[in-house]
Parts: structure tokens; C-alpha cells; sequence
């Protein structure tokens, strides 16, 4: 099995999983009595997506390795393996009891994790809509496709890229926790684009990929360090928006070249067109 087909595979089964999750959710809507190794408590929802996909992707010839953002640790497969899968099964999942878009992260990387960013070969989101969609990113090409009722993916977009006007922004956090240098790159950006935030990233980002500008979640005053995860949402996503031809940072740099010291390390996250990236690098520098 060669690194296209291992990745190709893992893509597959994620999309395969979609319809299962989403059928799912409905009688799932309930907390548990547990909270995710960052502290969000669980909805049976995160669980059951947790337990399906890491099923599915564990049988995978060559995936040597499963994280999640529900787990302390890193399931190991039973064979060797050189691909480590990371995983945000239902990220944006206390959008379901509002019932508004979720959806679920994917990174593939060649090292153990936690992995460097520039260890990803490829990432992908899957976006629980009015429709089913899944983005993908790999050898340099984004690509989008709905997903069917059957779990296969029809591409509607094979070489995405961010649109060159953009129209959109969203930033989450509360306003009094922003730094002073952010809210007021903020106040600039606001009478340019236009506020879209919808509490789950991966619906946020693809409104970015859609209609181009910037989604963010700063650090904030009382946690620096911000809320978003660096290997199961930083990563991924800077991937897919870098590979559309965007940016990404953490304030300072672009997010693939951070290295975690810890599996679920949190990170500030800014992704979007470049312009805007730069922009709030050079605010942020001060
Ligand atoms: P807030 C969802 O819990 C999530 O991890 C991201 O998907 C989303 O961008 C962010 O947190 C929303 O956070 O503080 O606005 O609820």
C-alpha cells in the first residue's frame, strides 16, 4: 500500500463514517458524565464518534496509530505502522444541541504523534451541513466533495482556493479577554469584511474557503495560550487553508511549523487569506 493509497484509505473510511455519525447525532444530544483530557465536557455524541472512527481507521493497512481529542492517549494499532492518524471526531459538537454545524477533523502524519506540523501529508474536514461535505488537502491540491447518503464522495471542486476579495470574518472569545494590539486589528478588519462566527470552526473556516478573509481564536487575557488545539485543529486546518493558497499563524508564524510538546497543546489560531494573516502578525508584533 503506498502513502497515496494509505491516505486515500483513511479519507474514504472518514467519509464512509459520515452518514453513521450523522444519523447518530439526534439521540445523542445528552452530556455524559465526562469531560474531554482538555476539560470540555462530552456530549454521548463526541463518544460515539470517537469509538466509530477510531474503529475504522485503526483497521487501516500502514495507520499505526490513532489520537483523539477525546483521549488522554494514543491508541496504538496492532501492526506496525508509519501513519498516525489525529482525530477531532465531532469538533464543534455544543453546536448540537442549537442545532447548527459540526463537523469532524482529520490529520494524517508520517511521525508518532505529537507530530510536527510539517509532518501532516495530508488533512481533511468533513462539514455536517444542510448538506454533507467533505474538504480535503494532499499533494498540494485542495479538493471538495458531498458526501451521499451511502458514504461515497462526489468531487465538486478539485483544486480549491481562497477567494482574492475577501468578504468574511470571525473571531471567537470574549471581546474583554482580547489583547488591546488584537481588538484593535479587529476594529480595522470589521469595516472591511463582513462578521460571520457560528461557534464551530470548521463551518467557520468554510465560510472562509468560500467567500475568503480570516477565522480566529486569539489568546486571550486569563488563558494565553487560547482554546483551539494545535495538533487536532491548528494543524489540519492551517494545512487545508495554506494548501488553498492562504495563511495561517499563532500570532508569530505560520501554524505548521509549531512543534507540540504535548498531545493536546493549545495554541492561538489565525487562518485566512494572506493579506489578513500578515496584517495581524505584524499588529501583534507590536
Ligand atoms: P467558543 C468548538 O468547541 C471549538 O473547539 C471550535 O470548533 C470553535 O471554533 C470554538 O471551540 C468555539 O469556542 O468559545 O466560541 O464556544
Amino acid at each position: 500500500m503506498t502513502a497515496s493509497d494509505t491516505v486515500e484509505a483513511v479519507f474514504k473510511a472518514v467519509a464512509a463514517s459520515a452518514p453513521d455519525v450523522r444519523d447518530g447525532l439526534a439521540g445523542r444530544r445528552v452530556y455524559e458524565s465526562t469531560d474531554n483530557p482538555t476539560g470540555d465536557r462530552q456530549l454521548a455524541a463526541d463518544v460515539y464518534a470517537d469509538e466509530l472512527l477510531e474503529e475504522r481507521l485503526l483497521e487501516i493497512k500502514r495507520v499505526g496509530g490513532y489520537a483523539s481529542e477525546e483521549r488522554e492517549s494514543v491508541i496504538e494499532a496492532e501492526a506496525e505502522g508509519e501513519y498516525h492518524v489525529a482525530c477531532d471526531p465531532l469538533d464543534g459538537s455544543s453546536n448540537l444541541r442549537s442545532n447548527n454545524t459540526m463537523g469532524t477533523l482529520v490529520g494524517v502524519y508520517e511521525e508518532p504523534l505529537p507530530a510536527a506540523g510539517r509532518d501532516l501529508v495530508a488533512s481533511g474536514f468533513v462539514l455536517y451541513g444542510p448538506i454533507t461535505t467533505m474538504v480535503t488537502a494532499r499533494e498540494g491540491t485542495v479538493t471538495e466533495s458531498v458526501i451521499g447518503d451511502d458514504g461515497t464522495r462526489r468531487t465538486v471542486e478539485t483544486d480549491l482556493t481562497l477567494p482574492g476579495a475577501p468578504t468574511v470574518y470571525g473571531f471567537g472569545g470574549r471581546v474583554p479577554q482580547w489583547s488591546g494590539e488584537f481588538a484593535g486589528y479587529v476594529e480595522t478588519v470589521a469595516e472591511e469584511l463582513k462578521l460571520r462566527y457560528g461557534g464551530a470552526m470548521i463551518g467557520d473556516v468554510n465560510q472562509v474557503l468560500t467567500y475568503g478573509g480570516i477565522f480566529g481564536y486569539p489568546g486571550l487575557e486569563d488563558r494565553p495560550e487560547g482554546k483551539l488545539r494545535l495538533l487536532f485543529e491548528g494543524h489540519p486546518i492551517a494545512h487545508i487553508v495554506e494548501t488553498a493558497g492562504g495563511g495561517s499563524s499563532d500570532g508569530e508564524r505560520s501554524l505548521l511549523e509549531s512543534v507540540p510538546e504535548s498531545l493536546h497543546e493549545r495554541t492561538p489560531l489565525f487562518v485566512g487569506n494572506e493579506e489578513y494573516v500578515d496584517r495581524l502578525e505584524a499588529a501583534l508584533s507590536g
